[in-house]
C-alpha cells in the first residue's frame, strides 16, 4: 500500500545477471531430526556457491539464516527458494540454491518448535 510504513520482510538482493555461477564451489547441507550435516559451513567470499540442502528425515525442516540470506547475493531464479530469511523443506526433499556469500559469522538454526535446542543450530563463516 502506498504510503504505507510497515516492516518489510526480508527479500533477498539478486546477483547482477553478469555473475558467473558456472565455475562454483559447492556445499551440501543435511538437515534431520534433528541435526545439521555440517553444524558449520565454510565459504570462500565472494565466490559464488551452490548450496545443496536435503531433507533427509520425514518431518520438516528449515535452514534458517536469515543474515546470510540478507546479505547474499542470490541467482535471480532461486531467490524464491529464500523465505523470510530462510529455506523450509519438507520430509525427504531437497533444493539447489547459487549466491555469493559476503564475509561474515552467520547463525543458522531449525526455526520449528524446539529444534535449534535439539542441535539443529550452527554457523556459517564466509572469509
Ligand atoms: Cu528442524
Amino acid at each position: 500500500m502506498a504510503g504505507c510504513v510497515s516492516t518489510r520482510p526480508i527479500e533477498p538482493q539478486i546477483a547482477a545477471v553478469s555473475t558467473d555461477f558456472s565455475a562454483v564451489q559447492r556445499a551440501e547441507v543435511s538437515l534431520s531430526s534433528f541435526d545439521f550435516e555440517p553444524r558449520n559451513l565454510q565459504l570462500a567470499a565472494g565466490v559464488p556457491v551452490e548450496l545443496v540442502f536435503t531433507n533427509v528425515s520425514d518431518s520438516g525442516h528449515n535452514f534458517a539464516a536469515a543474515e546470510f540470506f540478507a546479505a547474499a547475493q542470490i541467482r535471480a531464479e532461486d531467490a524464491d527458494l529464500v523465505r523470510n530469511g530462510l529455506i523450509e523443506l519438507r520430509g525427504g526433499r531437497g533444493v539447489s540454491i547459487f549466491l555469493v556469500p559476503v564475509a561474515g559469522t552467520y547463525d543458522v538454526d531449525c526455526t520449528h518448535l524446539g529444534h535449534s535446542a535439539l542441535g539443529m543450530k550452527g554457523t556459517i563463516v564466509v572469509n
